[in-house]
């Protein structure tokens, strides 16, 4: 089932820097948050940027008071100055910019956003200033000094501050750019709403000298008796020591750190263990101390493979109940534990034991509340439909918002999935591109299975999954319309497909819109009934596709998309959700709610 895609090209612009080495778990370092309050000054001709002749402030004259980031005032009454910070309203952070203020909600360009506060900073220690998320691109200065830029709008980054930082008057500046771009990750094409703004918390976080900056602890790929694992150090003093601890497991483990910072390690489980599970969702508190800290998690353990045509977690053959989820909730950007709860719960009612969150990372709080909550997860990157496959610094950009949500993310037993694709077009460039990325993740992470949403061809009226990058996949997924952009419902379980692939196959997307509320024949199309059987008959024909492992059908909520421009029905709204934006269930929600207490009882 071949889609009819409308690509554009656009402007071209510069890929800007990455940040430094990632703090994981965030949220349990020592910290304060810089989320609330933050003045912004729309700036669509980049005004606070650029002078008059395009030249940029922060390289041609830092100190300059008409670059925005300077917040400067006027010191009398005589002085011109153009802009003032102090006098410009507030967005709320964590959040868009669209949904909150009314005329930004097409904007797509500069936004510059302050932030002032006072710090006192305790002597030998470090501090570091940490952003969840950005969209798309920031650029970051604290006291007037550039302190770093990011660009991909869903992953976090921090920049250290401890030589700028003052116990008075500090101001955080960040210039946030979310146009579009044909070299960008996603590109210019999408079909979900490109929300601007800090999007995810912003926190100061405070560390030793040296301090841990990253570990992994997880079962060895395929071994329920072991553990291995890395801590790494930032920064190293001598003869430096982790400790390793699971009191609930009687584990203490003392190791040595090398001389790059990094102590290497493997554990024995007690056989006792309860393996983290759907069902059973059980995750342990974790403590890595060094000389100068303690650091906690709550870890879950939990194998994942396959075999053939099998997924196999903790040895235990599965099938895959999803739903496919945008970070979107009642037509804002998701942005909170309170978000995250209120969507998963929503999965869980509906019987699944799995999400895909598409097409980007979504915040942290939705992996650990599918942690805990028991539900597996697929990641993904925005590597989506027409992204530039021959740009090598697109590739570099992809490879990033990859290695920063593996980072992140690695010590999560709930996700088993991450995907470097969707939908992208056939080349030997993307086929290059997707291997590279599939090989990359492998540096970072040995331990989950890989997977992309691909596309099938169709022969003689049979449907065929044999993308060639499936030879470099654990599951072999793929996204199909039948009975919304093509095909015949009513024949649909009759539908022949084939794979050449002895692997586990996933339907990562099927489904069709309709209004909830609307009603009428199954035959017209965005009734509540032509999206009822719609989900009857694919599902029918989903049963019947060989190797079938698992799906998620598109989509959990409705969402907000630019493409979507149908009056009364749309408005702006890709309507395949089961649940409305204004959270109410449609009819499908429970044709699949019944189809999952099937599955359940067959895989029990
Ligand atoms: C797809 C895309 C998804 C779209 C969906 C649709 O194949 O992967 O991003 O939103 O179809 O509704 O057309």
């Amino acid at each position: 089932m071949v889609r009819l895609k409308i690509f554009l090209a656009f402007i071209v612009l510069p890929i800007s820097a990455l940040a430094q080495g990632l703090l994981i778990n965030a949220a349990n370092r020592n910290s304060v948050s810089l989320n609330g309050d933050w003045n912004y000054i729309v700036d669509p001709y980049e005004t606070g940027y650029y002078n008059f002749h395009s030249e940029v402030y922060d390289q041609k004259n830092p100190g300059s008071p008409s670059a925005f980031y300077n917040n400067y005032h006027a010191k009398n009454k005589s002085e011109l100055v153009e802009y003032d910070f102090d006098k410009s309203p507030v967005l709320r952070i964590p959040g868009d910019w669209n949904t909150q203020k009314g005329n930004l909600f097409y904007y797509e360009g500069t936004v510059w956003l302050k932030k002032s506060f006072d710090y006192r900073l305790k002597t030998e220690k470090r501090v570091f200033v940490y952003f969840g998320a950005i969209n798309y691109k920031a650029e970051v200065y604290l006291n007037g000094k550039k302190i770093g830029m990011h660009e991909g709008g869903f992953t976090p980054f921090n920049f250290e501050i401890t030589s700028v930082i003052k116990d008075k008057g500090n101001y955080l500046v960040v210039k946030v750019d979310n146009k579009r771009f044909k070299e960008a990750v996603p590109t210019t094409n999408t079909d979900w709403w490109n929300y601007g703004g800090i999007t995810r918390d912003v926190l100061l976080i405070e560390e030793p000298a040296v301090f841990i900056q990253d570990y992994s602890v997880q079962l060895k790929k395929g071994n329920r008796a072991g553990i291995a694992g890395f801590v790494q150090l930032n920064n190293t003093g001598k003869d430096e020591k982790i400790t390793i601890s699971i009191p609930e497991l009687k584990i203490e483990k003392k190791i040595e750190v090398a001389d790059d910072g990094k102590a290497v390690f493997e554990l024995d489980v007690p056989p006792k263990i309860n393996y983290w599970s759907p069902e059973s969702p059980k995750l342990y508190t974790v403590f890595i101390k060094s000389a100068y800290q303690t650091l906690k998690d709550d870890i879950g353990f939990r194998t994942i493979e396959t075999k053939g045509s099998d997924i196999i977690l903790n040895g235990k053959s599965i099938f895959l109940r999803g739903i496919c989820m945008h970070e979107e909730i009642n037509g804002r950007r998701a942005n909170s534990r309170v978000d995250a709860i209120k969507l998963l719960t929503w999965a869980k009612e509906l019987g699944c034991n799995y999400v895909r969150l598409a097409h980007y990372p979504h915040s942290e709080y939705m992996v650990q509340m599918a942690d805990k909550m028991g539900l597996m997860v697929w990641e993904e990157i925005p590597v989506y439909w027409t992204i530039d496959f021959n740009k090598e610094t697109t590739y570099s950009n992809a490879k990033n918002q990859l290695t920063e949500v593996v980072t992140r993310d690695k010590n999560r037993a709930a996700v088993i999935i991450w995907s470097v694709a969707n939908e992208t077009p056939l080349s030997e460039a993307r086929n290059l591109f997707l291997i590279n990325l599939i090989k990359h993740t492998q540096t970072l992470d040995t331990t989950r299975l890989l997977s992309a949403a691909l596309l099938t061809r169709n022969e003689k009226g049979v449907g065929i999954i044999d993308d060639k990058i499936g030879v470099h996949l654990d599951i072999i997924s793929f996204n199909q319309y039948m009975g919304w952009y093509g095909g015949d419902l009513k024949t649909a379980p009759n539908a022949q497909w084939t794979t050449p692939y002895n692997k586990p196959v996933v339907v990562s997307e099927f489904g069709g819109d309709a209004k909830q509320g609307l009603h009428g024949p199954k035959e017209e199309r965005w009734n509540e009934e032509y999206q009822e059987y719609l989900y009857q008959q694919n599902l029918l024909m989903i049963e019947r596709i060989p190797n079938v492992r698992g799906i998620s059908p598109w989509i959990l909520t409705d969402f907000r998309s630019p493409r979507r421009l149908l009056p009364g029905v749309q408005n702006g709204f890709n309507r395949k959700g089961l649940i409305s934006d204004k959270d109410k269930k449609k009819k499908a929600f429970f044709t699949l709610q019944t189809f999952y207490k099937k599955i359940a009882l067959q895989y029990k």
